[in-house]
Formats: C-alpha cells, sequence, structure tokens
C-alpha cells in the first residue's frame, strides 16, 4: 500500500476524527489518501496556528492528541506557536508536516527548514520519518508519546519522496498506557505526614483534571476537611460554594491567596505544573512539600519536598482513601475567604444599570451558564479577571491557557472545543488584541456548521501591557490601536454581530446566543471599562 495510506490508516487506528490543516506541494499525497478516510475529516483552516490550537483544546477535551497538519517551511513555522501552547499546557496533540524530499535536503533548497529542529524545544519529540517502513512504529510511539504524564505534543515530519513508496500494511494494535501506582511505604510515609500536620493545605493542579482524578481527590478532601486553592488550569475541582475552596491563586499582583498557604505547615502540591507559576512566587516561606504527582518532583529551594507520592493519581488517591487519614479541619484567619470573594469580585449584585466591567460580565455568564458549558479565555487582562471571578461549575469547563499564555487561542480554541463536545455549549472571551489575530477560523467554523459564542472585550488596547507599562514606566508607548466594526465584521462572514450598550443588553443577547444553539454569535463588549 501507499506510504501516506499507511500513515492515515495508522491514524485512524488511533481513533483519530479530525485533522486541523493547510496543505502544501508536499502534503499533497497525503491529502489524497486522506480525501479517501471513511473516519478521519480534513478541516482546512485559515492559517497553521489556528490548526494547532484547534488540536490542542480539542486534545485537552476529548482526551486524546489532536492532530493537525501543514506544510514545509512556512505552513510549519506557522504551526510552532500553537504546537508550543499545547506542549507547555500539556495538551496531547500530534503535529505533522510535509518536507522536501530526502534528495533534496543538502544544498540551499526551496522552502527548505529544519523544521525537526525548530521544533524539538517545542515539543516531547520531533521525529522525521527517514524509511517508510517506520510509519507504524513512529505513529504508535507518536500517540504514546503525546498522552503520556505529562502530555505534550510530537511533531513528525514526511519527507516528499517517501510518500509516494509502496509498504506493507502494518498498524500497530493500540494499548493503554500504563498506570503506576506510589510504593505502599511512600503511601504509609505521607500519611503520617499528613497526621503530623496541623494545618495542611492541597493545592490543586491541572494534573488532577488531565488525569481525571476529581471524585477521587474529593473523596480524600472530605475526609482531610481541609482546604484547598486552585490553579488557573485547575479551577472548578471544588465547586464554588465547596466549604473548603479558597479559590484560586498563581497571580502576578493581588494574590489575596497567599496568606493561606504561608499559614499552613504542609502543603499537599496535587498535580501541579510549576510552568504556571513557579513555586518561589507562591511558596515565598518554603513551607514543606508533600509531592503528589505522576511524576517525581523538580527539586527548588522553595519547592522543599518532604514526601513524595509518584503515580497515576486516580490510584493514588484511591490508595489514601483505603487507609485511615486523620481530619485536619482548620480555617484560616483573618475571614480569608471574605477577602478572597471581595478582592476577586466573586458572587457579584449585579444589576442592569451597572457598567459593562469585565467582572459584572462574567457574573452574568457564570449565571447563564451550566455544568456542561465550555468558557475559553484568551490571553490578556480579561483573562486575570476571569481566573480571578469565573468560577466554572465543573472542572475541566475553563480553558485557560496558562503555559505558554499566546494571544489568539480563543477563536480557534471554540473550534476544538465544539468539535471534540458537539452537544454542549462554548463560549470564548477574547480582547480586541487576541481576537483580530486568528478571527479568520471564523469562516472555517461557519463552514463546519458549527455553533459558539465569541465574546470580545473591546477596548482598543493591549490592556494587560498598558496596565504593566503603566505600573513600570507610567507610559502607555504602543498599546493602543484602533479596530474594525466587530459586528459588521461578524456580519461579512454570515454570523450574527450584536453590540449591547449596557449589562441589561449583554445579558439578553447572551441568553438569546445560547438559545440559538445553530448559529455562531459574535458579541462586541464596547467601550470597555476594564
Ligand atoms: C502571541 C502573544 N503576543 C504577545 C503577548 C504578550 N501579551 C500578553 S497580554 C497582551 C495584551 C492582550 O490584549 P487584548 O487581547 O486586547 O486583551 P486585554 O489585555 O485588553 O484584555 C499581550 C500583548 C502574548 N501573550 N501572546
Amino acid at each position: 500500500m501507499k506510504a501516506t495510506d499507511l500513515l492515515v490508516q495508522c491514524l485512524e487506528n488511533e481513533g483519530v476524527e479530525y485533522i486541523y490543516g493547510i496543505m502544501g506541494k508536499e502534503t499533497l499525497d497525503l491529502i489524497d489518501s486522506l480525501s479517501k478516510s471513511k473516519q478521519i475529516k480534513f478541516v482546512n483552516v485559515r492559517h497553521e496556528q489556528g490548526a494547532a490550537f484547534m488540536a490542542d483544546i480539542y486534545g485537552r477535551l476529548a482526551k486524546k492528541p489532536g492532530v493537525c497538519l501543514a506544510t514545509l517551511g512556512p505552513g510549519a513555522t506557522n504551526l510552532l506557536t500553537g504546537i508550543s501552547s499545547a506542549n507547555l499546557d500539556h495538551s496531547p496533540v500530534i503535529a505533522i508536516t510535509g518536507q522536501a524530499g530526502l534528495e533534496r535536503q543538502h544544498p540551499e533548497s526551496h522552502q527548505y527548514l529544519d523544521v525537526v529542529k525548530i521544533f524539538e524545544p517545542a515539543t516531547k519529540w520531533s521525529v522525521q520519518i527517514k524509511d517508510s517502513q517506520t510509519i507504524s512504529t513512529i505513529i504508535r510511539k507518536a500517540f504514546r508519546v503525546a498522552q503520556m504524564e505529562k502530555p505534550g505534543a510530537v511533531l513528525i515530519e514526511l519527507p516528499e519522496n517517501l510518500a509516494p513508496q509502496m509498504i506493507p500494511s502494518n498498524p500497530l494494535p493500540v494499548s493503554p498506557i500504563p498506570k503506576s501506582t506510589p510504593i505502599s511505604q511512600a503511601i504509609e510515609y505521607a500519611r503520617s505526614l499528613i497526621n503530623q500536620s496541623n494545618k495542611p493545605l492541597v493545592i490543586i493542579g491541572n494534573g488532577v483534571i488531565r488525569q481525571e482524578a476529581v471524585d477521587e481527590l474529593l473523596t480524600f478532601m472530605e475526609n482531610l476537611k481541609a482546604p484547598a486553592v486552585h490553579s488557573f488550569m485547575a479551577k472548578g475541582v471544588l465547586s464554588k460554594d465547596h466549604p473548603l475552596n479558597y479559590f484560586t491563586f498563581g497571580f502576578t499582583k493581588q494574590d489575596v491567596v497567599l496568606p493561606i498557604i504561608e499559614e499552613s505547615d504542609l502543603l499537599l502540591v496535587v498535580g501541579f505544573d510549576f510552568v504556571e507559576k513557579l513555586p518561589k512566587e507562591w511558596n515565598k516561606k518554603q513551607r514543606p512539600v508533600l509531592h503528589i504527582d505522576p511524576l517525581p518532583a523538580e527539586m527548588n529551594e522553595h519547592y522543599p519536598v518532604k514526601g513524595e507520592l509518584v503515580g497515576d493519581l486516580k490510584e493514588t488517591f484511591n490508595a489514601l482513601n483505603s487507609l485511615e487519614i486523620q481530619s485536619k479541619p482548620w480555617v484560616p484567619s483573618g475571614n480569608l475567604k471574605e477577602q478572597i470573594k471581595a478582592a476577586y469580585q466573586i458572587d457579584l449584585e449585579v444589576k442592569g444599570n451597572q457598567a459593562l466591567t469585565v467582572e459584572n460580565i462574567l457574573t452574568i455568564i457564570e449565571n447563564l451558564t451550566t455544568e456542561k458549558t465550555i468558557v475559553i479565555s484568551d490571553v490578556g487582562a480579561h483573562k486575570v479577571s476571569i481566573a480571578r471571578t469565573y468560577q466554572p461549575k465543573q472542572a475541566g469547563r475553563l480553558i485557560i491557557s496558562n503555559g505558554l499564555a499566546s494571544m489568539g487561542i480563543a477563536v480557534p480554541g471554540a473550534i476544538g472545543a465544539k468539535l471534540a463536545c458537539p452537544d454542549d455549549p462554548v463560549i470564548c472571551i477574547t480582547g480586541d488584541g487576541g481576537a483580530l489575530m486568528n478571527i479568520s477560523e471564523i469562516e472555517t467554523a461557519k463552514r463546519l456548521g458549527l455553533s459558539f459564542i465569541i465574546i470580545v472585550l473591546n477596548n482598543s488596547a493591549l490592556k494587560l501591557e498598558e496596565q504593566m507599562m503603566q505600573d513600570k514606566f507610567a507610559n502607555s508607548f504602543g498599546t493602543s490601536f484602533g479596530n474594525p466594526d466587530f459586528v459588521k465584521l461578524a456580519e461579512s462572514f454570515g454570523i450574527k454581530g450584536v453590540r449591547p450598550n449596557d449589562l441589561i443588553e449583554f445579558e439578553t443577547e447572551l441568553k438569546n446566543a445560547l438559545n440559538q444553539s445553530h448559529e455562531l454569535t459574535l458579541i462586541d463588549v464596547h467601550g470597555m471599562n476594564v
């Protein structure tokens, strides 16, 4: 069989449903093979960066790798930001790129770049297929590497001359990723550390959601009765009204949650990725750590590990839950919960005549969302507000990129989310800066017949950078710009565009959009009072 037919067969074998990308001469054989697949839909996008973001968000939500495709040179470099984002956010993604034939890679050669080398620092594995006979092995390994803790991105490059070669069909059988449990001595030692502590604090990281260990952690917490805080990407593990929920930490400024970390005498750090915030930022007093994670701890003076439970989080908590752990109920001093709620503007009383602030808008969104609603944040001042104010009703239903934190993820991300969870409402919230980076993917969404809501917080500025420039230099040079008419822009794509004038109109438009489950709607929140 033809090499690219086998490649497609191997992808089908891995359960791939969608490949997002843009073709080029060097990928034509692969595209032709894809056109014959009854299982895989090729989603031709408007920019390869969008393809990578779609694969990233699809991968997080579908719990299997998202796949994207680009040609050599410029196609591959356009993928790089989205692939880096998936890798740093630990989302499983496979990128496939075309390449010049092996015969023309040594001289100065049209559009030839060493893509494998470029992607090495941005992936877990970056590999060129050098022999078409190795396709099955490489694809199987790629899917395993992308999914194994910590998940991330893999790049596979197929040189043009290998694509049409004839080879035997031999996809490898798919087997589950093995799971490990900490040894019993480690569990026993962890139990003794917890029992000796007076004020343990659970720090919840995104690994808990990735490893689907939410229920097991909640059972553990019901027994322990000690408070917990979330990283940005772990929001939603404890419900808003859970008595042990002390919300979200990891902010650069005004992190009012930090006193609870300082007051604790043992931090149970569960599935936390340093890429979200280095411990020196949040563990300034160097509180002792019980590290609970699929991977051993990265040692650090601000991460003084006293014990490690290394293994699958579900299995680890099942093991801990089978033991008697002493309850350690404690409440941080100074009415901290109320202070956090006030500072983060959680549970705002929103009335129709109030200003169109991000927090008021987020409160309305929260009031109208269900456990199924997926909210995707772009990157900017609004992301900070979302991380503080918005409380998702279920873990994994608020997508925040907090690894690479690249602007432009929200609109293509919404496409990936809708394809992973077609029955669930999707709302993406973006600044005007990030919106225009990948707004062209509205055409892709419209073509696919998808429905979701795009909320553009329109302030004609790179607000986050403006705030930082002001704080540091009392200057806002380079942070403002003009905008298109977002309503007309939406309409030019053939989708609905609305511009509410106040909070009442915003609420009405959002309700309408949520009810129109077959439509794409852009809500231009103009003149934001951030
Ligand atoms: C691709 C990319 N470029 C630059 C940055 C640096 N950056 C972080 S936030 C931000 C401003 C975002 O502006 P906007 O999208 O309008 O959102 P706002 O801050 O106004 O809420 C910038 C430039 C980034 N994170 N990603």
